[in-house]
């Protein structure tokens, strides 16, 4: 069977798997740091490159690359390297890509911290970036300098839930030679495929959907060149922030049901924002399911489905937004998305609180503006929550 040529869900179920000595129905764990060599010619040839074998778990092993195979086969990339969360894929991608001097353009809405350490710390090596808003696909080519080596984005963007045209945006990139990376997290594989709409490199926090369990924090990149994969992996070697198996055979687990509980969190998602949308207390709702949502279209065509995140405002502001979070029951006051239970969380004061005041106005996380991530409850469950919190106000 050419799994490559079947379909998603078999994949799923499939990709990862190895040939172990006992036709194991898992992926078995090799919780072992080191792997012996038979001879000293070996482990010669094995250090030179010249055999595959394994040598040491930061460099590589049997359960991380079950799953670093299967991802890679999801996003049709050349390969992928599993690291140890999802900041760990960001820092891993600045530092492999950057050198002192170099220019990246960035989606301005995006993961705070993602933003965050770069305006805050790697500015001490000389890496320089401009944050625009990137679904403006004209801002995008105005932002190039002759030093932009990376375009990065986030699409939808977190927690703004605008959506940037990857085609459009890797033309720009590859028209003024430079990379297009694309944080697919908010999507997942089984969502939106970047790597076929031109990027050059794609990551997940793989803490959210793809393990989608909330119990496990992982990170994943994926490469559509040789070149650029080799490049990738030998800087997270050197970082050290590789994945441990257990982690690895805890999201190639979570990873097997990822379609069906994204089909059941969008089913319950469009409910929801329908609901949302017809509310007299509720200002205004973004998502990419809503025909409101001003990219409505190029959300159809880019993604599958629209997704289980939604990010709304009430008419009472920030003061109504606290007494629904103090309020709501079924929902967790709690960051994090993708996962199979619903969340809610203030991203002002929250997930992006180390945005300057400025740039979260400038970038639209706006003080009014909750973030939603719908589970796989029943979406009536969900929608009584919601609705009793917005009673008490
Ligand atoms: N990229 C996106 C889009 C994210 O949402 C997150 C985490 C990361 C990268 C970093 O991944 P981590 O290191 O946590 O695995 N997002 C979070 C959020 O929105 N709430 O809590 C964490």
């Amino acid at each position: 069977m050419n799994i490559k040529k079947s379909g998603f869900n078999t994949k799923l179920i499939h990709a990862g798997e190895i040939n172990d000595q006992f036709c194991s129905a898992t992926v078995p764990i090799y919780q072992t740091s080191t792997f012996g060599f038979e001879s000293a010619e070996e482990a010669a040839k094995c250090f030179a490159g010249e055999s595959d074998g394994y040598i040491y778990t930061r460099i590589g092993n049997p359960t991380i690359n079950a799953l670093e195979r299967q991802i890679a086969v999801l996003e049709n990339g050349y390969g992928a390297i599993a690291v140890s969360s999802g900041m760990a894929a960001v820092t891993t991608i600045y530092l492999a890509l950057l050198s002192s001097g170099d220019h990246i353009v960035s989606t301005d809405a995006i993961y705070g911290p993602s933003r965050g350490v770069m305006e805050n710390q790697f500015v001490r090596f000389g890496f320089q970036s401009t944050y625009i808003n990137t679904a403006n696909i004209e801002n995008v080519e105005k932002a190039i300098r002759p030093n932009t080596k990376v375009i990065y984005i986030e699409t939808p963007s977190n927690p703004t839930m605008d959506i940037t045209d990857l085609k459009a945006v890797a033309e720009i990139a590859h028209k003024h030679s430079c990379l297009l990376v694309v944080d697919n997290t908010f999507c997942s594989p089984y969502l939106q495929n970047p790597l076929d709409l031109g990027a050059d490199i794609v990551f997940h926090s793989m803490t959210k959907s793809i393990n989608g369990h909330a119990d496990i924090i992982a990170g994943i990149i994926i490469a559509k060149e040789e070149k650029l994969y080799n490049q990738l992996r030998n800087m997270m070697i050197n970082l050290g922030c590789n994945m441990d198996p257990h982690q690895a055979y805890m999201v190639i687990r979570g990873l097997k049901t990822l379609s069906i509980r994204i089909d059941r969190a969008t089913e319950n998602a469009e409910k929801v924002a329908v609901f949302l949308e017809n509310h007299h207390k509720v200002a205004w709702v973004k998502y990419p399911g809503l025909k409101s949502h001003p990219q409505f279209d190029l959300g159809k065509c880019q993604m599958k489905l629209s997704g289980s995140m939604i990010s709304f405002g009430l008419q009472g502001g920030y003061e109504a937004a606290k007494m629904l979070m103090n309020n709501v029951h079924l929902a967790m006051l709690a960051v994090s998305l993708g996962g199979i239970e619903t969340l809610i969380q203030h991203p002002a004061s929250m997930t992006h609180s180390k945005v300057s005041v400025e740039e979260k106005i400038k970038s639209g996380i706006t003080d009014d503006l909750i973030r939603f991530a719908v589970g796989i409850e029943d979406a009536e469950d969900i929608i009584a929550d919601l609705k009793q919190g917005l009673e008490k106000i």
